[in-house]
């Protein structure tokens, strides 16, 4: 496994490449052109800036996160082909750039949702939080518009201000969208994508969808061992893959996090590793890597990672805000270089213990 860190490029993450290099085992880092929206194509030169930037800080650009997905492509309209050709020359740019791992997810509208961004623990520290009870209890159509609260200002993923701008318009655009269109929509990408990611050798990590199960009514379909082993086999090609994040997946106490592992061998690009605490179904918060401090056994997990060969690269996930530090929540420096160190202690342990 390689440990990389995410960072969202210059102007808009808080964390510096210095800052990253300096954190033993890092070596590269996971980013993206941030001020991209989706459905534009990504050209040679925009890549090749980045990639100056990050190598003259003495890290690589281990894999793109994320190429997002036009909403077009989604629902399957009439214009989604033109959306696929820029993704298709997207592709093609960042193999150019010997960049061979994206990461996109295929969620209608919300990508990843979470009711508080920064509820405080006990100790202090304050974490991103999810409560059913308060997703049943809004109208997205209404409660939704240029910003999310909480966010210390910074523009969350998956919530760009252009996207919350029109969300009574997309609710209206994905009304016939169901759950097996969806999944129409989404191999007819991943086809039609195909010889640019065999040439390029591009592999294609789908995120899972963060809460692992519909919200706000709409549909979502890479939610558990099932549905993933469905994508991997209707488009049954190497660079059809998965991107493991532990925390979409363990939203869900059903889904067996090792076992999934396992049954997704070889088709694992990307591994994003954290830790979830459950307070009861639909309820929990997120908690510090540690497998102490939340619900999942994160030796288990990273030992099922090294017995499965998986050889890609891995990803603290969303820290805690902690030493009073000033970051888009889920993103700040200090608790993702604790993970990251904590995951990398994990491995060298599984890694001598079954070399012996
Ligand atoms: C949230 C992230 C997601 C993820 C996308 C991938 O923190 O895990 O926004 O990057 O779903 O496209």
């Amino acid at each position: 496994m390689e440990m990389t860190l995410r960072w969202y490029g210059p102007g808009f993450d808080s964390v510096t490449l210095e800052q990253i290099r300096q954190i033993p085992g890092v070596k590269g880092v996971i980013t993206t052109l941030y001020d991209l929206p989706a459905g534009e194509e990504w050209t040679g030169e925009r890549i090749k800036g980045l990639k100056e930037i990050v190598e003259k800080a003495g890290l690589k650009i281990s894999g793109i996160e994320s190429v997002n997905i036009h909403d077009a492509i989604k629902i399957g309209s009439a214009d989604r082909d033109k959306y696929i050709e820029n993704y298709i020359k997207s592709l093609a740019a960042l193999g150019e750039e010997d960049i061979h791992m994206v990461c996109y997810n295929f969620m209608p509208i919300f990508d990843w949702t979470r009711t508080d961004l920064a509820k405080m623990r006990p100790d202090g520290s304050t974490v991103l939080a999810y409560d059913q009870k308060v997703v049943d209890s809004i109208d997205p159509q209404t409660f939704f518009n240029k910003t999310t609260d909480n966010s210390n200002g910074f523009v969350m993923p998956g919530w760009e201000p252009e996207r919350l701008s029109k969300v009574k318009e997309l609710f209206e655009a994905y009304k016939d969208v169901t759950a097996e269109k969806l999944f129409e929509n989404l191999v007819y990408f991943l086809k039609a994508i195909g010889p640019v990611c065999e040439k390029y050798d591009m592999k294609m990590a789908i995120h899972p969808d963060d809460p692992a199960w519909p919200v706000f009514g709409l549909p979502r379909i890479i939610t558990g061992k099932e549905s993933i082993l469905k994508m991997l086999k209707a488009v049954d090609k190497e660079y059809n893959g998965l991107t493991f994040c532990m925390g979409s997946l363990g939203t869900n106490p059903k889904n067996n996090l090792p076992e999934i592992m396992r049954a997704c061998k070889g088709r694992i690009h990307f591994a994003h590793v954290r830790n979830l605490h459950h307070f009861a179904p639909g309820v929990f918060e997120e908690a510090a890597h540690l497998s102490s401090d939340g619900s999942f056994d994160m030796y288990e997990a990273v030992k099922t990672l090294y017995e499965i060969g998986f050889d890609g690269p891995v990803r603290p996930d969303h820290g805690r805000t902690i030493w009073g530090e000033k970051c888009m929540p889920g993103y700040g420096l200090y608790d993702r270089a604790l993970g990251a160190m904590y995951i990398q202690g994990l491995w060298e342990a599984v890694e001598k213990s079954q070399k012996k």
